[in-house]
């Protein structure tokens, strides 16, 4: 079983000018559990050198790394797998690419795109966006507690929250029954210390 606890998004934008890599490091040490490569615009040569150097960097921690929308450089960059949204690559035919043994995550806002992604063979499920967020520019609504209580309910694969996630959120989703973990991109890499901010949200999201 993978721990979804807490799933790092990155997005250099937010990075700056500190090392990419290194600040990745610096959430894991904070207990980062999984990491996804969402950079959109970085060139396709630039994403497969980021994937090499995370796979590279994350492999002795054990930690997964999963490339958002490019199953190429997933497979270029020996990625452990691929997360992709309801506009890129069917899921049937990221799965036929990318094997039985890789990753597959697939976003999704409605029950119906979620039990078409586990149907799919979608290993887990990144539900939202939950909460308003500034880091995603192309989404039309929040689906709110609520409605990820209702894809966490329609599945029976893992999700994971994502959209607005910080320490509070931590707290409010920590509730719902069955919610695999939380993926998080600015409230970790905008964070002065990346590493306290994710154990910050990990252990909110952890306490009984
Ligand atoms: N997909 C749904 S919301 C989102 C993505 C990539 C961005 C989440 O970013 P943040 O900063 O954690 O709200
Ligand atoms: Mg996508």
């Amino acid at each position: 079983m993978r721990d979804w606890s807490l799933y790092l998004v990155t997005d250099r934008a937010l990075i700056g000018d500190r090392d990419f890599v290194a600040t990745v490091l610096k959430a894991v040490s904070g207990g980062v559990t999984a990491v996804q490569l969402r950079e959109k615009s970085a060139s396709t040569r630039e994403m497969v050198e980021l994937a090499r150097n995370l796979v590279r960097a994350l492999r002795p921690f054990r930690v997964p790394l999963i490339i958002n929308d490019r199953v190429d450089v997933a497979l270029a960059a020996d990625a452990d797998g691929v997360h992709i949204g309801q506009d890129d690559m069917d899921a049937t035919s990221a799965r036929h690419l990318i094997g039985r043994d890789r990753i597959l995550g697939v976003s999704a806002s409605t029950t119906a795109e979620a039990r078409a992604a586990e149907k799919a063979g979608a290993d887990y499920i990144g539900g939202g966006v939950v909460f308003d967020t500034s880091t995603k520019s192309d989404y039309t609504g929040t689906i709110g507690i609520e409605g990820l209580a209702r894809i966490v309910d329609a599945v029976d694969i893992p999700v994971v929250a994502i959209g607005g996630i910080g320490p509070g959120a931590a707290d409010s989703l920590r509730v719902i029954p069955g919610l695999a973990g939380l993926a998080v991109v600015s409230a970790i890499l905008k964070a002065p210390d990346p590493a306290t901010a994710a154990s910050d949200i990990l252990s909110r999201w952890r306490s009984a």
